[in-house]
């Protein structure tokens, strides 16, 4: 990370920020000079789109109230708070945040992707919706990844083989294709300093025991498989048209 792209991200130094007198009482987007921080509340837990009994048996309620109500409000919380009084710099919105996010800055990187992870996650699980791709989205998976089994079967692997802690993603990668691939902790495809591999992520799996191991315990196959009968495929393809000019 070079020093300019450093400053970008921790706030604009360079122009007094760091010592002006409004920083201990960050909240608003306008202050002194157009210069925006972040607030203490800028990012905010989003509510599940259904019960948290929805996905019985597949995923139970204990472990949904869990993970969303306790460890996703952490994430947020701890964003908030390592953001608070900080300059936006041209950082907007929480994708642009991660796609320049410092790998040494631990607190955005592992509370700022575990907020956008879980946001995704979220969002890519039905109840209702398709039980398959469909439409453009299909063919891509046709084309980039051999078909839905094909893809089943690298999704699920690329789950299954993360050591530790992490998420497999189905992402659209720098080449304009769709691509599967797995990262560390709460590390996703749009932190391209931080991963192997980046690009837009339009599917996330959870893969931290957080998210199975009250039902699962150690059966992390058994839940990804639960994962995969459970995609919302609407979703997932809303993703892809939000991202329509990154395929190729
Ligand atoms: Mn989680």
């Amino acid at each position: 990370m070079d020093k300019r792209t450093f400053l970008k991200i921790t706030g604009a130094a360079g122009t007094g920020v760091l010592l002006a007198p409004w920083l201990g009482c960050a909240g608003g987007d306008n202050v002194p000079n157009g210069t925006s921080l972040w607030g203490e509340d800028a990012f905010a837990l989003p509510p599940l789109g259904f019960a948290t009994d929805a996905l019985a048996p597949s995923l139970d309620q204990a472990t949904m109230e869990v993970h969303h109500g306790k460890h996703h409000a952490g994430y947020v919380r701890k964003l908030n708070a390592a953001l608070a009084g900080r300059s936006r710099g041209t950082s907007g919105s929480l994708v642009q945040l991660l796609q320049q996010v410092n790998p040494k800055d631990t607190a955005v990187r592992n509370n700022g992707g575990g907020h956008f992870n879980h946001s995704l996650y979220w969002e890519a699980l039905r109840p209702g919706g398709p039980a398959m791709p469909e439409g453009n989205l299909a063919q891509l998976i046709d084309r980039d990844l051999g078909g839905v089994e094909r893809f089943s079967e690298a999704f699920a692997v690329a789950g299954a083989k993360q050591f530790g802690s992490g998420w497999a993603w189905l992402f659209i990668n720098q080449e304009g294709a769709l691509e599967v691939s797995s990262t560390p902790n709460q590390d996703n495809p749009l932190m391209a300093s931080c991963v192997e591999r980046s690009g837009t992520p339009i599917l996330g799996m959870d893969v931290w025991e957080h998210a199975y191991y009250l039902q699962y315990q150690n059966r992390r196959k058994d839940y990804i498989q639960a994962f995969l009968s459970m995609v919302n495929w609407e979703a997932v393809a809303a993703r892809l048209e939000g991202s329509a000019g990154q395929v190729k």
